[in-house]
């Protein structure tokens, strides 16, 4: 058994994180646009308010991010070139509606992502649309507070509507919510959110959640009236969690932490809170505030497919003092003593993605897809200008090799595979440049200076030659670069 012929291999990326022209086209200031480079990125509290009004001389790398606003053209090209099935991005909703709460929306950016979709149709690309990630209009944040306050079910859905209308026939796939569960790791990234002192944080972040989880039901339901056709997907920040012992209880503690993510599929793909989640809340004094209906809503309109990104795995014990520490990505985690991780700290763990396939399969029975893999690194040019990163290759390649292991051996349902930042972009977690994706190389550095040049790594020929062969040939001895 292979690979389907109609397996969709191809990259990722995101609006906020590679377009840049954050000023043009009569686009709207966003939260992302607020996030600067370096250790405060990450900040919800004081120090936010301050870089809200860009006070604090920050250095924000999205603001020209890599100028795909202005190469796009260029970049679907190569994209072409390395033959992609699929090219996932999203949409910056302050080019539609450029405050969130605007009446009508802005002709301008409608026409930008049209014009993108017509040349993806004209390589035989398929998009695959992120509605919102990481992407949250400023002015909603001042205003109402962002997805803490209930009125964004209202402006989300009006912008979902909106481009699901225009975009009628061109945009098959279609993802509600980038990494829904980040709300609960990066609250400002994912939500928007800042938090006021003294306040019961989880709360905020979960009552934020509710209103995501119902505003991405609504536009479920929506996009299947308009078109039947239509696939919708939720979209989880995946890797699972091992026990690092065979303790029960730190089995018990890794399922309750990969629950902390799964609660989001389970009501996106099941459509209701399942009944762990209404307990933690009721034992850690979580107050959700939800409305008459809202069951209903969530019931009504469950997604077609499921997608994730898969970097790293996590450990976890209950007895974390007897084990070393890793930044993991974000989520926190015990130092794996059989994995390697990136230079970053993300443990590398091919297998897992091929446990986490498994997993979700067993749980939804719904179709998968592989919306983001991939190793971010440093990348040194060659004395001939060139990136022989096979580091990247490595990584890709193993895990290329585990996703056809749960398909071919095991029997899951995959839709496809989009390896993240399929040109080098800014990265979500710390605004770097230097943490490099792409098998394509953009001159661009940490500080803002470059000349934003594409250039081809030896990735790129090797994930041509990967779809070329429908990931049969995951070789990379016999390449010409
Ligand atoms: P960066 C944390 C953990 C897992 C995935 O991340 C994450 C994050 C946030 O950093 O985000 C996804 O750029 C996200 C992308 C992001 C990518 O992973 O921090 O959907 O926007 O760029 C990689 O290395």
């Amino acid at each position: 058994m292979s690979l389907d012929q109609n397996f969709l291999w191809g990259g990722a990326t995101a609006a906020n994180q590679c377009e840049g022209g954050v000023s043009e086209g009569g686009r709207g200031p966003s939260n992302i646009d607020f996030a600067p480079h370096g250790e405060d990125r990450l900040d919800v509290l004081e120090g936010r308010k301050k870089m809200l009004s860009r006070e604090a001389g920050y250095f924000y790398p999205a603001v020209e991010a890599i100028d795909m606003y202005h190469r796009y053209m260029d970049d679907i090209k190569l994209f072409a070139e390395m033959g992609f099935k699929v090219y996932r991005m999203s949409i910056s909703w302050t080019r539609i509606f450029p405050n969130g709460d605007d009446e009508t929306p802005n002709e301008e950016g409608l026409k930008f992502y049209e014009n993108i979709f017509k040349e993806l149709k004209k390589y035989g690309i398929e998009p695959l649309v992120t509605i919102a990630h990481f992407d949250v209009p400023l002015h909603l944040i001042k205003e109402y507070g962002a997805w803490r306050n209930r009125k964004m079910i209202d402006f989300y859905v009006r912008y979902a509507e909106t481009i699901l209308r225009r975009y009628k026939g061109l945009v098959k796939y279609w993802l509600t919510v980038n990494e829904i569960n980040i709300m609960l790791h990066m609250p400002f990234v994912g939500g928007g959110i800042v938090f006021e002192e003294n306040e019961n944080q989880k709360e905020v972040m979960y009552q934020a959640a509710h209103h995501q989880l119902v505003a991405s039901a609504l536009a479920t339901k929506k996009a299947h009236e308009i078109d039947p056709n239509i696939q919708v997907g939720c979209m989880l920040a995946g890797g699972n969690a091992y026990p690092y012992s065979c303790r029960p209880e730190d089995y018990f503690e890794a399922l309750t932490q990969d629950r902390e993510g799964y609660f989001f599929i389970d009501v996106q793909a099941r459509g209701k809170y399942p009944n762990y989640a209404l307990k933690k809340f009721e034992r850690e004094n979580i107050h959700v505030v939800m409305e008459e209906g809202d069951d209903q809503i969530l019931a009504d309109s469950v997604v077609d497919f499921i997608s994730f990104s898969y970097y790293a795995s996590r450990t976890v014990s209950t007895h974390p003092e007897e084990a070393e520490q890793t930044t993991g990505n974000f989520f926190g985690s015990i130092k794996n003593p059989y994995l390697p991780a990136s230079e970053w700290g993300w443990q590398i763990d091919p297998m897992g993605l091929r446990s986490a396939l498994n997993q979700m399969y067993d749980r939804y029975q719904k179709p998968l897809f592989i919306v983001e893999n991939g190793l971010g690194a440093v990348d040194v040019l060659d004395e001939n200008g060139q990136i022989d990163d096979e580091y990247r290759i490595d990584y890709i390649r193993q895990h290329i090799k585990a996703l056809k292991d749960a398909v071919e051996i095991d029997g899951v349902d995959l839709l496809g595979y989009t390896s993240w930042g399929c040109i080098d972009l800014v990265s979500a977690g710390s605004g770097q440049m230097s943490k490099r994706y792409g098998f394509i190389y953009v001159d661009r550095d940490d500080q803002g200076k470059g000349t934003f040049e594409r250039s081809k790594k030896k990735s790129f020929y090797w994930y041509k030659q990967v779809i070329e062969s429908n990931g049969e040939n995951l070789s990379s001895d016999q390449l010409d670069y």
